[in-house]
């Protein structure tokens, strides 16, 4: 089984290369940034919830998305392995990934980290945000939120899993069939 974390600030590509790898690979998608978003079109509890952080550029707590996450797990007993993008995005969200994965006899195979210059990022998402309808998209101010609350909270994340040897940074500033091809590297030597 091979489990990846697509890992990196906000706008750093996470979404647009997890739909790259999950054609050529076939592993699952977890993304928490699109089931929260699925939870926000359909008006849920959790999605109201998860809106007061989302357009302020904060995290959503944690008890929130390990909890969707849990359940995505659950839902996929057959998977071949997992691709998560955008989680885990504090060193809470990574200890609890751990803890699941090890109840299923599984474990994170490697973190792939894409590196995007701060001016790169900043300027992706504001672009996006011209039609996304993004909210966290939608203005610098909330774009810088998000990328403060990167270094702060989400960053550690590296240092978990460098720590046991899987952490691996990736220059995600080319093209997108640049940056996949970097990616298709190391994924190759996993599931060959
Ligand atoms: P996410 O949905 O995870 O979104 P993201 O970080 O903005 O984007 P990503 O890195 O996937 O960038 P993308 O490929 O789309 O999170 C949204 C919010 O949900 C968070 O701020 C938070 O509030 C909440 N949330 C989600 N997960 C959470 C968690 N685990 N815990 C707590 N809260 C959580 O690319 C961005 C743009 O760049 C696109 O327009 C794309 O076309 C462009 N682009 C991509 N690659 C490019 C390239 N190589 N060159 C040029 N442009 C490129």
């Amino acid at each position: 089984m091979v489990n990846l974390i697509l890992f990196g600030p906000p706008g750093s590509g996470k979404g647009t290369q997890s739909a790259k790898i999950l054609d050529k690979y076939g592993l699952v998608h977890l993304s928490t940034g699109d089931l929260l978003r699925s939870e926000r079109a359909n008006k849920t509890p959790l999605g109201l919830e998860a809106t007061k952080f989302i357009d302020q550029g904060l995290l959503v707590p944690d008890e929130v998305v390990i909890g969707m996450i849990s359940t995505m797990l659950d839902a996929n007993p057959d998977a071949r392995g997992f691709i998560f993008d955008g989680f885990p995005r504090t060193t809470a969200q990574a200890e609890a990934l751990d803890k699941l994965l090890a109840l299923k006899k599984t474990a994170i195979s490697v973190v792939l980290s894409l590196e995007v210059p701060e001016d790169q990022l900043i300027k992706r998402l504001l672009n996006r945000g011209k039609d996304s309808g993004r909210t966290d998209d939608a203005s610098e101010e909330v774009v810088k939120a998000r990328i403060v609350e990167y270094h702060s909270k989400t960053a550690p994340v590296a240092d978990h899993y460098a720590k046991f040897g899987k952490f691996k940074k990736i220059k995600g500033d080319g093209t997108e069939a640049e940056v996949f091809d970097l990616l298709c590297k190391e994924l190759n030597e996993l599931v060959a």
